[in-house]
């Protein structure tokens, strides 16, 4: 799997390479809303890629950009496994967060129209399914139900000693990260004993939120699947990511390099716009269901 997904990248950066080389020019994806309708129309296997700016509409922060964590936070110190190992406490105090924050939010129109979508289609033999780079579980509290969680969730820990995982949407997650807020940024103060940060209820080891950090490998089940609808799919839409976060990045050039029509929504161009038919700037809790009104 993970030779294939590379093999894929190396194919789409040589594809890149070589049209530059030859001086060609691309096509401007096309924002015309009747064209897009009429493929979707007889799409047959659908699949929506999203990304944090699908839950921006709820409240939630996206990543990059203006007010997004990274701004605030180096992900570097926060978002790795070195930085667990290095401060727990400072981690989870940011998950801990996160969590409260995303409890108080709801799905917002992108998110629902996607639901509805996919269980209309559904009726007529067709398919949608939504492979999330997301977190949050809003997806699914909007009734998808042919959902991939690639960066794991919010509301899963997982055991540091015996691997055990576990639902978990506690508020708060543990006594000693009870009304916390955010961490201060740059900083390494605060730290709550390892013993007093949630613990596994089986064997006592240190938990960590379940969710995939820089540096580690996606569940290579999870990777299979999507990659399984990647290759079925008719239709891609993109939803809501800056598209720089492998591997999801390289889903939908992957499927536009195979002639399948790709549809992106979001606020601006991203590194992938250029391999995409179509674009639609705006934000998507406008234009999704827009676009997929029967
Ligand atoms: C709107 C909107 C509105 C706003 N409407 N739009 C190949 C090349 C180079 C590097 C690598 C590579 N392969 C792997 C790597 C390393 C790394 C990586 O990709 N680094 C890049 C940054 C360069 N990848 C990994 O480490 C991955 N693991 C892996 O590949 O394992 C094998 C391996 C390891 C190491 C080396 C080689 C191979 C794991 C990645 C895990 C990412 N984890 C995070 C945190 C998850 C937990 C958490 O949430 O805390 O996932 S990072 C963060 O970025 C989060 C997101 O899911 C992810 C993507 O962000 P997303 O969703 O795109 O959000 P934003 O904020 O970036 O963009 C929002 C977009 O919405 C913007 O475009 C806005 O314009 C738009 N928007 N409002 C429409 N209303
Ligand atoms: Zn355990």
């Amino acid at each position: 799997m993970a030779f294939c997904v590379l093999g894929r990248r190396s194919n789409l950066f040589r594809r890149m390479a070589s049209s530059a080389a030859a001086g060609k020019v691309r096509e401007r994806p096309s924002s015309d809303m009747a064209a897009f309708k009429e493929v979707f129309g007889k799409a047959r296997h659908i699949v929506a890629l999203t990304g944090a700016g699908i839950s921006a509409e709820s409240g939630i922060p996206t990543f990059r950009g203006a007010g997004g964590l990274w701004r605030k936070y180096n992900a570097q110190d926060i978002a790795t496994p070195g930085a667990f190992l290095a401060n727990p406490s400072l981690v989870w105090e940011f998950y801990s967060y996160r969590r409260d924050l995303v409890l108080s939010k709801k799905p917002n129109p992108a998110h629902f129209a996607l639901a509805k979508a996919e269980a209309h289609l559904a009726s007529e033999g067709r398919r949608l399914v939504v492979i999330t780079q997301n977190i949050d579980e809003l997806h699914r509290d909007a009734g998808t139900k042919n959902l991939l969680e690639l960066h794991g969730t919010l509301f899963r820990t997982r055991c540091t000693s015996c691997g055990h995982i576990t639902e978990n949407r506690a508020s708060p997650i543990c006594p000693s990260l009870a009304g916390k807020g955010g961490p201060e940024p740059d900083t390494q103060d605060a730290r709550i004993p390892e013993g007093e940060l949630p613990r596994c209820a089986k064997c006592a080891g240190l938990l960590r939120p379940h969710v995939v950090w820089f540096g580690e490998s996606l569940d290579p089940d999870i990777l299979m699947a999507a990659q399984h609808e990647l290759d079925q799919c008719d239709l891609c839409l993109v939803i809501g990511t800056s598209s720089v976060v492998y591997p999801a990045a390289m889903f939908a050039p992957a499927v536009a390099d195979r002639g399948v029509p790709v549809a992106e929504f979001n606020i601006e161009s991203t590194p992938g716009t250029e391999n995409f038919g179509f674009h639609f700037e705006g934000f998507c809790g406008s234009t999704l269901p827009k676009a997929l009104a029967v």
